[in-house]
């Protein structure tokens, strides 16, 4: 096992592998930008690096900086959290070329994850079942492109290969407007993927978003640990995550999870993962896989009982997986509400110093934030200060947590979005369980204020 990791990332996820490492007896060097000295897990480590100024470019997304604080500090391994160089290939690649291990895939899955055509292909081949669309990349030919999307069937989405989480994509609903959305999407993907490569896909009207989380050694091992519902969101930012979706028949998801965990070990997967689907009249579609561990991996820590995190570290190290599948039961029901620094309904940022912090605790609650009394929460970064996860015997109980765990907590000197997590928590649609990806913005635009 390493005995020190180097943490590449900051806020709560920064303070979550580090608890991680303190269980599993590491020792965790931190690095910091200027703006985050304050921070609870810096002012909790054995020893903390600057990496430079509050822009992230300069400090969180500064190769040779994070490379060069876990040489003087001779660490053995760099673990890079979510979003920053989390999923960045060159990065991976970097990092075990100066002599350090990777706490994730290797550089190549990584690349062929980044790049949406050929982690589709890859999928495809695995027997992964994926939208209806293209077979690869759209050529320039406009009477093949029409009569693929004749194929298919309007309406169309055209996706940028180099996009992803929302970014580059355009519907298109008649053949008339067809080949010059098929130019713009692919003048934009060019100037801001410097990837000019799109493909094209049914669009599904009404899907929900569900995923399913993986964990995979370095010896062909690979399980799954059910799935999430993701479907609450705005602007592809998930507001609230859940596990086990509403309404969806276990035998199905047992089905693709497994069909995942095929692909992993065909492909040589190794670390977490979680295949996005979309979910639609019964059928699962896959459209993307993220390589890195999610914001959201606490719902399926309190479903399995599995720590994501350690499990991350141990195969990194070369540890075989401690389970197989039969092993892993998925018990109650969890829900987690991200908690963001910003107006309820208006969504503007509220960065600023929190004069009050009460947390919320009890039975099958979990917060995972490395905010305090009187933190500085800077403006420089994404606004979520932290996640208030719940876990209960059923999804009643988990809701009827989450309003008590909600009703708790006070946060004061900023705004927080717990005002709109409080009415969620009970509004009747969701209470009822199964909404889609449009369910908040839609609710949202009926409940302006
Ligand atoms: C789609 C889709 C409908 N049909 N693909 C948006 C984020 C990116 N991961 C994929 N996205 C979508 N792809 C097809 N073929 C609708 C979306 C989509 C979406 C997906 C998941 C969660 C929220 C979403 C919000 C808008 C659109």
């Amino acid at each position: 096992m390493f005995k020190k990791i180097l943490v590449a990332n900051r806020g709560e996820i920064a303070l979550r592998i580090q608890r991680a490492c303190s269980e599993l007896g590491i020792r965790a060097v931190m690095v910091y930008s200027e703006a985050d000295r304050e921070a609870k897990y810096v002012k909790l480590a054995e020893e903390a690096v600057c990496i430079g100024p509050a822009s992230s470019a300069l400090s969180y997304l500064n190769m040779p900086a994070i490379i060069s604080a876990a040489e003087v500090t001779d660490s053995e391994a760099i673990h890079p959290g979510y979003g920053f160089l989390s999923e960045n290939a060159n990065f991976a690649e970097r990092v075990e070329q100066s002599g350090f291990q990777f706490i994730g895939p290797t550089p190549e899955s990584i690349r062929i994850m980044g790049d949406k055509v050929s982690a589709k292909q890859t999928m495809i081949k695995a027997g992964v079942p994926c939208v209806p669309g293209s077979e690869g990349e759209l050529s320039d030919d406009a009477a093949v492109n029409k009569r693929i999307a004749r194929a298919i069937g309007y309406p169309v989405i055209i996706k940028a290969s180099g996009g992803g989480g929302g970014r580059g994509m355009r519907v298109v609903h008649t053949e008339a407007a067809l080949v010059n959305a098929i130019q713009m999407t692919k003048a934009e993907a060019s100037a801001a993927f410097n990837n000019a490569s799109v493909y094209m896909e049914k669009f599904l009207q009404n899907p929900r978003h569900i995923e399913i989380q993986i964990l995979a050694d370095k010896h062909k091992n690979a399980v799954y640990l059910g799935e999430r519902d993701c479907s609450m969101q705005r602007r592809h930012q998930k507001v609230i995550e859940e596990s086990p979706a509403p309404g969806i028949p276990r035998k199905l998801i047992e089905k693709i999870g497994e069909r995942c965990a095929a692909a992993c070990k065909k492909i040589g997967y190794r670390g977490a993962g979680t295949f996005e689907f979309l979910y639609e009249n019964g059928e699962f579609y896959f459209i993307e896989m993220n390589t890195r561990v999610q914001v959201e991996h606490p719902v399926t820590e309190f479903t399995t009982g599995i720590d994501i995190v350690k499990t991350q570290i141990m195969v990194a190290a070369g540890e075989k997986l401690p389970f197989v599948q039969r092993q892993i039961e998925m018990r109650g029901h969890a829900i987690e509400c991200r908690i963001n620094a910003e107006d309820a309904y208006k969504f503007t940022p509220s960065p600023g110093r929190i004069t009050m912090w009460h947390p919320p605790g009890g039975p099958g609650v979990r917060v995972d934030s490395h905010v305090y009394t009187n933190y500085f929460v800077p403006p420089n970064y994404d606004s979520m200060i932290g996640k208030i996860i719940v876990h209960g015997d059923t999804r009643e109980q988990a809701l009827a947590r989450m309003r008590t765990a909600l009703n708790e907590t006070v946060v004061e000197g900023i705004q927080t979005n717990i005002p709109l997590h409080r009415e969620l928590m009970v509004d009747a649609k969701f209470m009822s369980g199964g909404t889609n990806i449009h369910y908040l913005e839609e609710w949202l635009v009926a409940h302006k204020r």
